[in-house]
């Protein structure tokens, strides 16, 4: 909105022009989305005292959580409004990838909304049944995933790092591959989100990174230069990027050990789509299942004991998600998170060499 209004007064003052600049716009949502999380946070989280938007805490996870029930849940109310108020106010409103993110997002989190208030409100443990939970996300993915095939400026092919040549063309199949990443990381993080922060770093660091990949996918002479593909319009999810990772780090400071809050399938669900649509519009699905390998992890690690307790049973972990696991070994809570968090960041740090390495 402020490009809108803002940046024609350049012919008259020269400073707005700077409001022409996506990477100027990405700071400044980064900074409005912290501020709007740390401002609004405690009153948000007095608001869902009040309603009693207590976490009920199941009795075959950890013992160590019986002691967060009654957390404040649904904390992902709070993130939202910190991605979707600043990307409004700074980016380009008239950017089809813009809106593509945020009403997909935003439908995301209204089915994790629909699921937590049916557990949290309606006291219903199992909220939204498994099924139900999986055909909404599935449809909201499908038609994002058509969206996007539409615009006509995302390829529809599968880009693999460090192979700059290669590419596995998809035609239509981008649609079902596309709709496959999103539901993936919308569960994978959902899943991962079973310790405080545990799944807002890995999403902080996730994000961060794919904002520098959607600059540089949107940016001609860099793509070029990086041998990457130009997605015409992908740089302003720079924008949208810096405010998710933003909103997570303004989170952090309620959701960090011990939590305040926790963000709830509203935040979970919706943060996992996030970064998987602008994975697909970037044409990064596979950096993002590199960069985004805890989230992977955590997903493996419940399909692995799942299976194995199915065809053998026996578990291969102590617990699923593997988190738990190393709980039950005896790992204090922060250090699997941070450790969780370090390995994120290392990750991070490989997916952005991969831009040079060719
Ligand atoms: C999402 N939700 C947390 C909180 C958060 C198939 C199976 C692996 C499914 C899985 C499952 O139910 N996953 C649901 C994980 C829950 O967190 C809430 O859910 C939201 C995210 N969706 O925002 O509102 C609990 O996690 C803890 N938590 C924190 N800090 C946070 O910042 O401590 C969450 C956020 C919260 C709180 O205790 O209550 C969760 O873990 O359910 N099921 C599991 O993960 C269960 N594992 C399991 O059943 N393993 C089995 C088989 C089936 C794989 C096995 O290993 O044999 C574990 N989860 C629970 N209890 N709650 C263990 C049992």
């Amino acid at each position: 909105m402020l490009y809108y209004f803002l940046y024609p007064l350049h012919v008259k003052h020269t400073f707005f022009n700077v409001f022409k600049y996506i990477t100027f716009r990405t700071f400044g949502a980064s900074i409005t989305s912290v501020l709007l999380c740390m401002l609004i946070g405690p009153s948000y989280i007095r608001l869902l005292q009040r309603k009693q938007m207590g976490q009920s805490i199941r009795e075959d996870g950890p013992k160590t959580h019986l002691t967060k029930k009654g957390t404040p849940t649904m904390g992902g109310g709070l993130i939202l409004l910190a991605i979707v108020l600043p990307t409004l106010l700074w980016a380009d409103l008239t950017n089809k990838n813009i809106w593509i993110a945020l009403v997909s997002t935003v439908l995301f989190a209204v089915v994790g909304y629909v699921d937590d208030y049916r557990k949290v409100v309606k006291k219903n443990s199992k909220g939204m049944s498994g099924k139900q939970k999986l055909a909404c996300q599935t449809l909201i993915a499908f038609a994002t995933a058509y969206f996007i095939y539409m615009t006509r400026e995302t390829p529809p092919v599968l880009k693999f790092p460090f192979f700059k040549d290669w590419s596995l063309y998809l035609g239509a199949f981008f649609i079902p591959f596309a709709t496959f990443v999103i539901v993936g990381a919308s569960n994978a993080v959902n899943l991962t989100d079973g310790l405080d922060g545990l799944a807002v770093g890995p999403t902080i660091t996730t994000s961060a990174t794919f904002l520098i990949l959607a600059y540089c996918a949107g940016h001609m002479k860099i793509a070029e230069y990086l041998q990457i593909p130009y997605i015409a319009g992908a740089g302003e999810l720079a924008v949208f990027c810096g405010s998710v990772a933003a909103a997570c780090l303004g989170f952090l400071w309620f959701n960090t050990y011990p939590a305040q809050v926790f963000m709830g399938d509203v935040g979970s669900l919706s943060l996992g789509a996030a970064l998987a649509i602008v994975a697909v519009i970037t044409k990064n699905e596979i950096l993002l299942a590199l960069c985004g390998g805890v989230f992977v992890m955590e997903a493996l690690s419940v399909m692995a004991q799942v299976v194995s307790f199915k065809v053998t049973g026996k578990r291969v972990l102590k617990m699923a998600p593997i988190h738990h696991h190393f709980e039950l070994k005896g790992w204090a809570e922060p250090k699997v998170i941070v450790r969780f968090w370090i390995i994120s960041i290392l990750l991070a740090l490989i997916t952005l060499s991969t831009l040079k390495l060719r």
